[in-house]
């Protein structure tokens, strides 16, 4: 298929990656983004002058049925495993279709995929890459029966130093520990990182902040539509276990995820639609005289 008409000079190209997957390439004058069809999934976002903001595994299959390790893996139509299907559902494993892309009035840039029609829920998602990035990722019910389904933009972020990476805002949220099962209360002021740390948070609309050291910058996590929040670090043994993940490349990530999962799962009724919004930036920190690291 040519994508040649949904080419912008200077802002968006189209070419295959190695692998023979069409891959958009997208600029706006603040920042620059990669997104597969596969998945559509976004795996390359980038502020000028600023260190990647999500992380891309070294070692990433790009692989018909294979899910892309980083970036902005789309979950759904169910998050975790599931006997017999594929784990965190089908949609990040299958071609989207691209429907449109255009350069919008403030200078950002947009593009748009359909998940070829299945089983009557429409979901199509929008990208647009410019100041920040903004995702958009739209389920709607196409049949005359609820439709039951979680939804999560299961989104990798480039750290500097998981040592020293705290992830602030979730402070007073209940979460699952998927280590355990059990639930619990977050009373800390972050979360930090020493060991594989996998927690699902429920009914939670807070933004998030991952505070970032050793880029010197606090990346930001702005969600609607959402009431669930992952926040996941593989750490030593999980990540010698993934054969597309590097060993020590626990140091330089961390998931930070938004949509609705587990108890905020979502049953839309016939007709309705539900639309999660994930929208990520950083800014520098100022290091204020005699911060020196404690
Ligand atoms: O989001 C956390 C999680 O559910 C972890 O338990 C871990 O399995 C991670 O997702 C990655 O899952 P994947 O199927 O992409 O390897």
């Amino acid at each position: 298929m040519s994508y040649e008409h949904f080419e912008i000079p200077g802002r968006l190209s189209i070419e295959d990656d190695a692998d023979g997957w069409p891959v958009l390439h997208v600029s706006s004058a603040w920042s620059a983004a990669e997104i597969h069809l596969h998945g559509a999934h976004v795996t390359r976002f980038r502020k000028s002058g600023d260190a990647p903001l999500l992380f891309l595994s070294e070692r990433a299959e790009f692989a018909p049925g294979k899910p892309i390790r980083g970036g902005v893996p789309i979950i759904f139509p169910w998050f975790g495993n599931r006997d017999g299907q594929p784990a965190h559902g089908t949609a990040r494993t299958t071609a989207w279709e691209l429907e449109e892309t255009a350069e919008c009035e403030d200078g950002s840039v947009l593009a748009a995929f359909r998940l070829p029609a299945d089983g009557g829920c429409d979901v199509t998602f929008r990208v647009t890459v410019g100041r920040t990035l903004r995702m958009d990722l739209r389920i709607a019910n196409a049949t005359d029966a609820p439709l039951a389904f979680e939804n999560c933009l299961h989104t990798y972020f480039e750290t500097g130093d998981i040592h020293r990476t705290e992830v602030r805002g979730l402070r007073g949220a209940g979460f699952i520990d998927s280590l355990t099962g059990q639930r619990h209360t977050d009373t800390a002021d972050a979360i930090r990182f020493a060991a594989e740390t996998d927690r699902i948070y429920q009914n939670t609309t807070a933004a998030c902040e991952i505070h970032d050291p050793a880029f010197g910058r606090v990346i930001t996590v702005r969600k609607s539509g959402s009431r669930s929040t992952v926040v996941w670090n593989p750490w030593t043994d999980k990540s010698k276990r993934m054969a597309d993940f590097g060993d020590d490349e626990y140091l330089r990530m961390v998931c930070v995820e938004s949509g609705n999962v587990k108890d905020d799962a979502i049953t839309l009724a016939p007709g309705g639609s539900e639309l999660l919004t994930v929208e990520i930036d950083s800014a520098p920190v100022v290091e204020k005289p005699g911060m020196e690291a404690k």
